[in-house]
């Protein structure tokens, strides 16, 4: 799939630096419009699906075929309409007519405009995209789309796992990571997380898990978080879900964003190549951006000021052309009977494999291109599975994996409506089908012949049988050891606590003091003390002082560990902390006023949009400041949690509406009369959450009055913006400005 090029938007106000999340194609003309036209154009930074039909054979058609069409309002038959803002009466005062096709039509399709959310990995958002292989993989399977300089298009929709649909983004929880491959050997799904351990060892234990962590069944709170009584309840009780937990407590559980993510296929893959070796593989996305968190204040602020925060993310940084990309990569084990390495059992999904162990090899890289044209039809349509495979990929025998391999046709049936769900548009391969499956709700295939049934003559035989020197996909025929049907894990599952202190321990201490305050807070909105107490029994098993820490902020004695943890060593990669990365689509506030000079400010904002990043004016109202730069947020709407940076350009004199009846947020009495409230608000926010500050001209008093000394670690004070902006650069490619966080 390729990015629609077809159109631009004329932005009358501001073309030298566009800013994301145009609404529409066209600017919109101020009186409605009345003369009849064709549908708009997709934005440029839209696509869709490949046009091919049902059954994988490519129409030829433009992609918009499959959107609406024509110039006049129609009925669903195509009848063209004269109104559709009365319904049809008996006079001007009523009764409705039963006979009025159009009302009923347009209220019965609206009231079964929703489908049932997905049971968990409800909220997501996606993109369109392209992976391309180096090759790298190619020794180790024969999977076509793995060869040199393949490119296949890409479908990704990203998830957090417990909230409702409507829930808010900045949460902390798992993220999913799924990904679909259309290739020319039909689809493959990668259903990852952004987490590389799970819950739970066996399948079986799902609907557990997931009931304890999802709302209260009788009061349904709290909504699309971990900090509950159920879910501590389950995870200090079954305590193989200790390593997932911790995990979640760590800045992983808040990313920055999408893009900043890393995924992992969790379960351990059999990868087979052309002789027929076999190798065991775990996948992991590494992030070109780097691997990015929020510190939790900015989460709990950002799910109120903007709940849309990490799909705004995704779909403005396409939009801007600062595209995500991932790099594939992949661990390597041999296929040995254990399927053991170092000691870890590759089938269990509580287990990761440290990369100071294992490096992960880059078999190709991603590039999210294009946003999707309608979110319902792609977004919220799109039905992976973790057995979409392809020769040349397997599966294992993890327990977990196996559960999964049953439920996800089962949930599409009722979540799409049907058996045919792989018909839809977004599902479609690019491939030619020719399934034998017929009929159901929802066919949109018209299939011929007579004998959909095999051995057949009647049909000239079709289908027939690929062998595998045609593409077939054969399971890899596994030897099994002699054994007995048994509810058991094996022993090798048992220990539960050794690599959740190595993962605690390979952290820096920032992150370390990230963990003890997620714990502390998780279990301080824990209702009952019982819970409290047995967790912190886990806590002990893990890590002697991350428990100490945990219980003072608790009030309650840590208790002694009660099992011996493995001693091994810590794993330094896993630290998001240290290194430096590509800026692109980073956001840069600039607060001004009309005393600030406007020249410097375009200066400023051409800098940033060649750096990638994306500058926003804030101003204390809207409109344009000096007739020609346009502001985009105010200090009413504007808080620091939109930012990566925060720039400013003037001496940020109280704006008109700076009373904290019109706006609280300009309620704060500690700051210096010459500023605006809501100015030093926001600059003590970003300070405390180590984000770069500078600039230039008039600044002290604004600094002074956010309690900020412009001699602070990461603030930049300087009398030219240019240098403000290259030193800002080098500030904002760190992520944050971790000296300023002294670890306890
Ligand atoms: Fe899923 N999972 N899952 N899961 N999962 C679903 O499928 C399920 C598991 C994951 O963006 C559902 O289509 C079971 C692990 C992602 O559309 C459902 C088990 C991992 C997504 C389901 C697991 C995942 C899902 C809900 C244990 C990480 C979102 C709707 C045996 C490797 C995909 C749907 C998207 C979605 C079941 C365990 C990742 C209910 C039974 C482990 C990313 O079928």
């Amino acid at each position: 799939m390729s990015r629609n090029e077809d159109n631009t938007r004329h932005d009358p106000f501001d073309v030298d630096v566009p800013i994301p999340g145009t609404p529409s194609v066209e600017a919109p003309s101020l009186a409605e419009p009345t003369e009849p036209r064709e549908p708009l154009p997709l934005k440029p930074d839209q696509d869709s699906p490949e046009t091919v039909s049902p059954t994988g054979v490519p129409t030829g058609a433009p992609k918009t075929a499959v959107a609406q069409s024509g110039r006049f309002l129609t009925t669903a038959q195509g009848t063209r309409l004269p109104d559709t803002d009365h319904s049809l009466k008996a006079g001007p005062r009523g009764p409705i007519l039963l006979q009025d096709h159009h009302l009923r039509e347009k209220i019965t399709h609206f009231d079964h405009e929703r489908i049932p959310e997905r049971v968990v990995h409800a909220r997501g958002a996606a993109a369109h995209g392209v992976f391309v292989a180096n090759g790298a993989a190619a020794g180790v399977s024969k999977a076509g789309f793995l060869a040199t300089g393949t490119e296949t298009p890409v479908f990704v929709r990203f998830s957090t796992v417990l909230g409702s649909r409507g829930s808010a983004d900045t949460v902390r929880d798992t993220r999913g990571f799924a990904t679909k491959f259309y290739t020319a050997e039909g689809t493959y799904d990668l259903v990852g997380n952004n987490i590389p351990v799970f819950f739970i060892q066996d399948g079986i234990k799902f609907p557990d898990v997931v009931h304890a962590a999802k709302p209260h069944p009788d009061r349904e709170i709290p909504q699309a978080q971990s900090a509950h009584d159920t879910f501590w309840d389950f995870v200090s009780l079954h305590t193989e879900a200790q390593a997932h937990t911790m995990w979640n407590m760590s800045d992983r559980g808040l990313p920055r964003s999408f893009r900043t993510m890393e995924g992992f296929g969790v379960h351990t893959f059999r990868l087979v190549n052309d002789a027929g070796a076999t190798t065991l593989v775990k996948f992991h996305w590494k992030p070109r951006q780097g691997v990015h968190s929020l510190v939790w204040e900015e989460a709990q602020i950002i799910n109120g000021m903007d709940p849309d925060f990490h799909r705004r993310d995704l779909a403005d940084t396409i939009e801007a052309g600062a595209y995500p990309q991932w790099d594939l990569g992949i661990q390597t084990f041999p296929d040995t009977p254990e399927e053991m390495f170092e000691g870890i059992d590759l089938l269990d999904p509580t287990k990761f494999v440290p990369e100071e162990l294992a490096p992960v090899q880059i078999i190709g890289t991603m590039t999210l291109n294009a946003n999707p044209t309608n979110y319902f039809a792609e977004t919220e349509q799109v039905a992976f599975h973790p057995g979409h495979l392809l020769p040349g990929i397997d599966v294992t025998n993890d327990p977990l994996l196996q559960a999964r391999l049953f439920s996800y046709i089962d949930t599409q049936i009722s979540r799409l409506g049907g058996p045919n769900f792989s018909q839809l548009p977004i599902n479609r391969p690019l491939t030619p089908v020719n399934d034998m499956l017929r009929d159901g709700m929802h066919q949109t295939a018209v299939h011929g012949g007579a004998a959909p049934y095999k051995p057949n003559s009647l049909d000239g035989g079709c289908p027939f049988l690929a062998g595998e020197d045609m593409s077939a996909y054969i399971e890899v025929p596994q030897e099994l050891p002699a054994s007995r049907k048994v509810r058991e894990s094996p022993a090798t599952f048992d220990d539960h606590f050794s690599q959740v202190g190595l993962f605690f321990r390979s952290l820096t201490p920032v992150e370390q003091d990230h963990v003890i305050q997620a714990y502390t807070f998780e279990l301080g909105k824990c209702y009952e003390e019982n819970i409290r107490i047995r967790q912190l029994q886990s806590l002990a098993n893990i890590d002697v002082r991350l428990c100490a820490e945990v219980a003072k902020g608790l009030g309650l004695p840590a208790p002694a560990p009660t099992v011996t943890a493995e001693e091994s060593a810590a794993s330094p990669t896993l630290s998001q902390v240290g290194g430096a990365w590509p800026v692109s689509g980073r956001i840069v506030g600039i607060v001004a006023d009309e005393s600030s000079d406007i020249g410097a400010i375009d200066r400023v904002r051409q800098g940033i949009h060649a750096a990638g990043m994306v500058p926003l004016v804030i101003a204390p109202k809207g409109g344009k400041l000096g007739g020609s730069v346009v502001v985009q947020r105010t200090y009413l709407t504007a808080r620091s949690t939109e930012f990566d940076a925060i720039l400013l350009a003037g001496a940020s004199a109280p704006g008109s509406d700076a009373v904290d009846s019109r706006d609280a947020k300009a309620g704060d009495p500690t700051g210096h009369p010459s500023v605006d409230p809501r100015v030093s608000l926001m600059i003590a926010e970003a300070f405390r959450h180590s984000k770069a500050l500078g600039g230039w001209g008039d600044v002290a008093n604004a600094l002074a009055a956010a309690g900020v000394p412009s001699t602070a670690a990461g603030v930049i004070v300087g009398n030219k913006a240019s240098t403000v902006v290259d030193q800002l650069q080098v500030l904002v490619a760190k992520h944050r400005v971790w000296e300023r966080f002294p670890a306890s």
